[in-house]
């Protein structure tokens, strides 16, 4: 728990501090109620970006906290899925694509029309993990009644998103969540090669990438290739009307998710807990316990013999896409996993495939195991290293009683910021900053290691 005054107010007010300059970001990328995931490159609301942002902003002003995570769940679908991106009204067509017209969401009965302008998929659920620690950096300060009553009236819309997840996105209840598109999260990652790869790629209409214009290395950002493939499969999403039943039977690009479904069981953990700070139901708390243990043996079963890492299913074929990237020790994510498997990842994280890589700046843990073939440390995903990634693993650790190993990887993370600063995404082997600079969620997660 934390009081008004432990908040790193006091080193934010020097300014040159890790944490003022942390707090700066937020403040430069704050458009009032919400924030830019990026100054330039990432110009709107993103789902998962925000619910780290609002980590961030609870060490600087825990109300202003509470209304990030408002604003994007008044965008919510009325299926309960929360949008990958809340377009910015006031951001022209020309600062971002793929754009609201190309989304066209109007095409859904479920979409949010005539409140916000929003993207057709999801992101991973770290919202109610932030809300968890937006309440714990309150209570006991003079903000805990309004933010009590804030999170009662938050609690169904947070229920609704993980019954979306957990549900409609698992329809055969195998406890592992179905991801539509890359652009779910982990973007450019090799894991996705495969069924990318297999796609039939039909007319795409003509667009302009807008990225290119932020990102002066194309060598960081996938191959126009790869683009057309993420815009194929918007089309097929839009002919589908972004319905769940439909796109179970019927679309192409269907995988059981690992990293999603993990980042699901830290969220329905810290929903528990908002149950009891809102005096939820039993029946609600059943629910919630219900999605977890389906969640947890859902994750066991993806877990390789051979390899010991948990591996994505490919629906259309059933096979395990063997590819070692940090989402295979997701079992580190769930607190309460099998201690011999949570063993098994910790061995694995710390060994040369992961952060013991020898050739690591630091050592954390990077997107894509460096001794993987198609390892490449400056493209998206391939290889980088993501802060907030780190920062999940940080939780997972400590949570599960790995105390020691959690506070070596928070050291060796505050380290790597100081030297390299807010930058999206950083070069495993060399520290370099790569992507956006001044990205929202890596000052965010500064904020809550430097309070943590
Ligand atoms: C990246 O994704 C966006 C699309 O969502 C893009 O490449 O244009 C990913 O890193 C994603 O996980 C992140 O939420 C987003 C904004 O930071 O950027």
């Amino acid at each position: 728990m934390s009081t008004d005054t432990d908040l790193g107010h006091v080193s934010l007010l020097t300014g040159g501090s890790l944490a003022g300059q942390a707090a700066g970001v937020l403040r430069t990328n704050d458009m009032g109620g919400w924030t830019k995931a990026a100054p330039l490159l990432y110009p709107h609301q993103w789902s998962w970006d925000s619910a780290f942002v609002a980590i961030g902003w609870a060490q600087v002003d825990v109300r202003r906290a509470m209304t990030e995570q408002q604003r994007l769940f008044e965008a919510q679908w009325a299926n309960g899925m929360v949008p990958q991106i809340v377009f910015n009204p006031l951001a022209g067509a020309e600062s971002y694509f793929p754009d609201p017209a190309r989304w066209a969401v109007e095409v859904s009965p479920a979409a949010p029309v005539g409140v916000a302008e929003t993207s057709g998929i999801c992101q991973p659920p770290v919202h109610a993990i932030a809300v968890a620690r937006i309440w714990e950096v309150a209570e006991g300060t003079g903000a805990e009644a309004d933010v009590r009553a804030e999170i009662r009236a938050l609690f169904p819309k947070l229920m609704a998103w993980h019954r979306y997840l957990a549900e409609t996105r698992d329809p055969s209840g195998s406890g592992l969540v179905t991801t539509y598109h890359p652009w779910e999260g982990i973007d450019n990652s090799p894991r996705w090669d495969g069924v990318l790869a297999r796609l039939e790629i039909g007319e795409v209409p003509p667009y302009v990438r807008r990225d290119l214009s932020h990102v002066a290395d194309a060598g960081q950002r996938p191959t126009n290739d790869t683009y057309d493939r993420f815009l194929w499969l918007l089309e097929l999403l839009k002919h589908h009307r972004y319905d769940d039943a439909e796109l179970h039977a019927h679309y192409p690009f269907l995988v059981k998710d690992v990293f999603l479904t993990s980042v699901l069981i830290m969220a329905n953990r810290a929903l528990l807990g908002l149950a009891e700070v809102v005096g939820a139901t039993e029946a609600e708390r059943r629910t919630i316990r219900g999605w977890l243990e389906r969640g947890r043996a859902g994750i066991a079963s993806t877990v390789d013999e051979r390899t010991g890492l948990a591996y994505d299913v490919d629906m259309a074929t059933g096979a395990p896409i063997e590819v070692a990237t940090f989402a295979g020790l997701s079992q580190l994510l769930d607190a309460g996993a099998a201690a011999p498997l949570r063993a098994r990842s910790r061995a694995i994280l710390d060994s040369a495939d992961f952060a013991g890589h020898p050739g690591l700046r630091w050592a954390m843990i990077p997107s894509t195991s460096p001794r993987e073939r198609c390892f490449d440390p400056r493209n998206y995903w391939r290889g980088p290293v993501w802060p907030i990634v780190n920062w999940l693993f940080w939780r997972g650790l400590r949570d599960g009683g790995d105390t020691a190993r959690a506070a070596a990887l928070r050291a060796e993370s505050l380290e790597s910021l100081h030297e390299v600063g807010f930058a999206e995404y950083f070069d495993p082997m060399t520290g370099e900053a790569l992507g956006s600079a001044m990205q929202s969620w890596t000052a965010a997660v500064t904020l809550d290691w430097l309070a943590s």
